[in-house]
């Protein structure tokens, strides 16, 4: 397909990568190119949008008028974190499936109705919100009932949707003949971590559907009313659920980039594995916390969610957090590269932005999304958050920061490995990825502080004041201008990705495994098994995981302190 791809197939259609030692077959690689390919195209559109709502809300600059802000933002909000996220999610789903399990894509045709109803909804979806006229609303993310979108958004919507899970049916096919032909043997890890992302996928995909369906019914008025407090519960498990695709492709992209390009052996594979299948039963709990100020819901309903629920999968994702840094350590330290607390760290290919990427997204999203997830999911601490530019700051940390860069690392190596090419502007790919989390991460601090220290609102287009009161953020001035100049220098940087990924594409070189470098551990395959010449990994120390795991605790101790201590100074207690 695009007859780009430098690769020659056997009779039956396979090749095999010198690179990871998969066997591909060119019916699930042109699927990944497509779904790749078009994933970009969002994230352009997004990103464009973004230069707008963020110029809005940087009052010096104040670009678009209340009109347009919202429909902006919206264009903003479903461009990255629907359409950039899912087609991107597909395409993964397909590499942890038929590529690492060796087999053609099941059910191909279907993969190809699932990617024509995707581009239908998404291209609908784009106009709808762009042609929004009143009593219509631009319909943010959320959609909320009863402010009225267009009809056609929500129809958009759930041919969309509807188009996703056609998507990942051939995937679950070829899990299934796998199971079939080969009954006894274990899924790799990166498979399953792939299996149970397409079931959580699944659980979020219907939940759009019961959402959206009766939604438009209401629109076109075969509905009389919907119960807004109904729809909120039913949204957020597209809204959140979507969100938990994102982390587990994520955490998948973290075992697949450190092993291959870092030398990562994880330690404990079943470990692993049963951390994934606690988000199975906990992660869809989880969706109560975009509740947590809502009066509708019982006070004990969100006192289960937050005191117990969420940390079911709080525990799994802390279990990968410190799985794959020590996996990394022991698997470096057993290679012989690096000794000492960190040199395993240090020394590592910092220079190759597949893995550059994937480290930054690690550590960004542990310690600025991660950490502020959990306590603005607190219900005492979500009152100094709810529905302030705190909130957009952790959800940019945890999308961006973590998951559109880990994706962006992944992209990296599709472009090699997939699409054959050699990068182009290699210079300009070495700095990208830490040019654009470093920007990126100062853009969500500021919100953050905005939030949390002016009470900042959310989703504003008049930024120092609020409309009608004397009310002034006057005070908030300087931390706008340093998030104003850090948010365009974060599209400039995500502006390099598209530059170098399409210049890629149209002149890079053709990739050629045997010459070029690939992280630093060489061309290791993927199904060596293990069996290298190397010391046994369980023998090696994970010191260096065990500080850093300290330093993160103490962080998050530090941080839920204050954020306490911001929470007791909010009202005046007694006389
Ligand atoms: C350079 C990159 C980016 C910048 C400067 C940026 C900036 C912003 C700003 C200023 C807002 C509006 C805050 C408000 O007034 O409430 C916003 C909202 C949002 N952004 Fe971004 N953003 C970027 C990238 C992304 C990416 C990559 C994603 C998703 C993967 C994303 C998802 C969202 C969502 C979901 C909203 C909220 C929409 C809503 O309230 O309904 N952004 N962004
Ligand atoms: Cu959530």
């Amino acid at each position: 397909m695009f007859g780009i791809s430098p690769y020659e197939y056997d009779d039956d259609g396979f090749r095999d990568c010198s690179v990871t030692g998969l066997r591909i077959h060119r019916s699930a690689e042109d699927m990944v190119k497509l779904y790749g390919l078009t994933a970009i195209v969002a994230l352009v559109v997004g990103g464009i949008f973004a230069i707008a709502v963020a110029m809005t809300r940087w009052e010096l600059v104040g670009m678009l008028d209340p009109g347009q802000f919202y429909t902006y933002l919206s264009m903003h909000a479903w461009n990255l974190l629907i359409f950039w996220m899912v087609f991107m999610e597909i395409a993964i789903l397909y590499v942890g499936g038929p590529f690492v399990l060796g087999r053609r894509l099941s059910l191909p045709s279907l993969a190809k109705v699932g990617y024509g109803l995707m581009l239908v909804g998404a291209v609908g979806v784009n106009v709808a919100i762009f042609l929004t006229k009143s009593p219509d609303n631009a319909p943010l993310l959320t959609s909320y009932v009863p402010l009225p979108s267009s009809w056609q958004f929500y129809l958009f919507a759930i041919v969309f949707l509807l188009g996703a899970v056609v998507a990942a049916l051939p995937f679950f096919a070829t899990i299934w003949w796998e199971r079939q032909e080969n009954p006894g043997k274990t899924l790799p890890l990166v498979a399953f971590g792939a299996f149970v992302t397409s079931i959580i996928a699944l659980e979020a995909l219907l939940g759009g559907l019961i959402t959206y369906v009766p939604t438009l019914a209401w629109r076109i008025g075969v509905l009389e009313s919907l119960d807004p407090v109904w729809y909120r519960q039913m949204y957020w498990i597209v809204g959140h659920g979507t969100q938990q695709i994102n982390l587990v492709a994520m955490i998948v992209i973290w075992y697949f980039l450190t092993h291959v390009l870092g030398g990562a052996e994880v330690a404990s594979q079943k470990v692993s594995r049963i951390a994934f299948v606690m988000y199975l039963f906990f992660i869809n709990l989880g969706a109560a916390h975009h509740l947590m100020s809502d009066p509708a819901v019982s006070a004990g309903w969100r006192l289960w969610n937050t005191s117990y629920s969420a940390y079911g999968a709080v525990i799994a994702s802390m279990i990968h957090a410190f799985a794959i840094p020590a996996g990394l350590e022991a698997g470096r330290r057993a290679k012989g590269k690096g000794g000492g607390l960190f040199g395993w760290l240090w020394s590592s290919p910092w220079r190759d932005p597949g893995y550059s990427a994937t480290i930054l997204s690690i550590i960004l999203f542990g310690f600025l999304g991660g950490i502020t997830g959990v306590m603005m999911g607190q219900m005492q601490l979500n009152m100094t958050w709810h529905n302030t530019l705190a909130t957009v700051g952790h959800f940019h940390a945890t999308v961006v920061l973590g998951t559109t860069v880990a994706f962006m690392g992944l992209a990296y190596y599709v472009l090699r490995l997939v699409f054959g090419r050699e990068w182009v502007l290699k210079p300009l790919a070495r700095i990208q990825p830490f040019f654009y989390s470093g920007t990126m991460a100062l853009v969500t601090l500021m919100m953050m502080y905005l939030g949390l220290l002016f009470s900042v609102p959310r989703r504003h287009p008049s930024v120092m004041d609020i409309p009608g009161t004397e009310f002034s953020f006057e005070a908030a001035a300087p931390f706008f201008a340093v998030f104003g100049i850090a948010a365009l220098l974060a599209i400039v940087g995500g502006a390099m990705f598209v530059v170098v990924a399409v210049g890629t594409l149209l002149f890079g070189d053709e990739f050629d495994a045997a010459t070029a470098k690939i992280g630093d551990v060489g061309r290791l395959a993927a199904a060596d098994g293990g069996d290298e010449d190397h010391e046994p990994v369980h023998e090696q120390s994970m010191r260096g995981t065990f500080v850093l795991t300290l330093v993160f605790l103490a962080t998050f101790v530090v941080l839920t302190a204050l954020n306490w201590y911001l929470l007791s100074n909010t009202w005046q207690i007694g006389p």
